[in-house]
């Protein structure tokens, strides 16, 4: 090991990462309590570099969010609705095609659609929801529907997760976003997400997607009442599927926003630059089977979001346009940035930037 770390806490740690081997769950929870960051980004940047090279990866997408109107009301969420709520809404078909169509004319690589869980829409809405936006933009993935969308739809439609995966396969789905995994812990989604379906099943869902050929992504939700144990945890589920089917293409931290959420009352402070980082380094160290680690500007902010790029990161979550889970919630970012603005972050890290498309084939690369 590096001797600049042989007096470190972490030092057995960083010994392993160097020869390459997998960390246990006592080395994820003694990262997740250090507070020697730059030990922890030193080792998750040689992961990365190891990984990726000098590529940064961004990608020119758009966010739609078809409905608020949801079931669960998830106490962590402030962007659900009741149906009587006067900001409740539900955009028509015709709606989410103006959205497609004011993409026409630019590269735009995903279209990234997710919801609530809304009683009044049937899985054939879904259906002509895809094949509409597939028309309007043919070039373009759809990755639309979080795991806790599929089963509802699985729920009330009767029939199995696959078979409702099929059918929207069929009609443009490409592959499902990494929302609503929050922590996997039972003890934590109790108290802040009580109705949504538990980790297990969102695990299978997962594993359903990647066993039809779909890729997917994974996310883990901290800063509110979970531990350093029980993040690992959910880190080693993530990793045990991966090992299973391959399918996960990026890890996105998702750092919690609390505000006109239900658990505003805790008075819980947003998260600490310290643990976005963290966050995210530990997670380039625990998921050695995953390919890229992604930071989503929208809630670390911009300029940590390039700060993370020296601790692990090798993806930045990207053009975005619009975007209403986090700012419901009082995330204080934009909600669009240009792919200029996004290259000019990468090159002033030193890096290369490669514009991506879903499956990171290197679409442009250098600018
Ligand atoms: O599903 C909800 C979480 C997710 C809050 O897969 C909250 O490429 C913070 O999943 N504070 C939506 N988070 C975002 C998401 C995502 C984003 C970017 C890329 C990808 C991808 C996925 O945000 C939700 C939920 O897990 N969330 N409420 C909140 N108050």
């Amino acid at each position: 090991m590096n001797s600049l770390f042989a007096n470190s806490e972490l030092a057995g740690i960083a010994e392993k990462v160097e020869k390459g081997e997998r960390l246990s769950r006592e080395d994820g929870i003694r990262l997740m309590k250090s507070n020697d960051l730059l030990t922890i980004g030193y080792m998750a940047d040689l992961v990365r570099k190891r990984k990726n090279g000098d590529y940064a990866y961004f990608i020119v997408n758009r966010h739609v969010n078809h409905t608020n109107i949801c079931e669960n009301l998830c106490k962590l969420c402030a962007f659900g609705k009741k149906p009587d709520d006067p900001d409740a809404y539900t955009l028509t078909i015709e709606e989410i095609e103006e959205k497609a169509r004011e993409c026409q004319g630019q590269r735009i690589s995903e279209f990234h659609i997710v919801g609530g869980l809304n009683p009044k829409l049937r899985l054939e809405y879904f259906e002509e929801m895809l094949r509409r936006v597939k028309k309007i933009l043919p070039n373009t993935v759809i990755k639309a529907f979080t795991a806790v969308e599929i089963d509802y739809f699985a729920r009330t439609e009767n029939l199995s997760v696959e078979d409702v995966l099929r059918r929207l396969q069929k009609a443009g789905l490409d592959s499902l976003p990494g929302g609503g995994a929050e922590i996997f812990s039972p003890r934590v989604r109790k108290h802040i997400c009580e109705k949504k379906i538990s980790g297990e099943r969102w695990l299978e869902v997962h594993e359903t997607a990647h066993r039809i050929g779909m890729r997917t992504n994974a996310t883990m939700l901290y800063g509110h009442i979970e531990t350093a144990e029980e993040r690992i945890d959910h880190l080693i589920k993530l990793r045990e599927l991966q090992d299973k089917t391959g399918g996960f293409l990026a890890f996105i931290g998702l750092a919690f926003h609390p505000k006109n959420t239900g658990l505003e009352e805790l008075n819980l402070s947003r998260t600490t630059g310290y643990d976005d980082i963290k966050v995210l380094a530990v997670a380039r160290l625990m998921l050695d089977n995953f390919d890229h680690i992604k930071a989503y500007w929208i809630m670390i902010g911009p300029k940590l979001a390039q700060v993370s790029l020296a601790f692990g990161v090798d993806d930045i979550d990207g053009t975005v346009v619009e975007e209403k889970i986090t700012h419901s919630a009082g995330a204080d970012t934009g909600q669009s940035m240009t792919k200029a603005e996004l290259v000019n972050m990468i090159k002033a890290a030193g890096r290369i930037p490669a514009e991506r498309d879903t499956l990171y084939t290197i679409l442009e690369e250098g600018f």
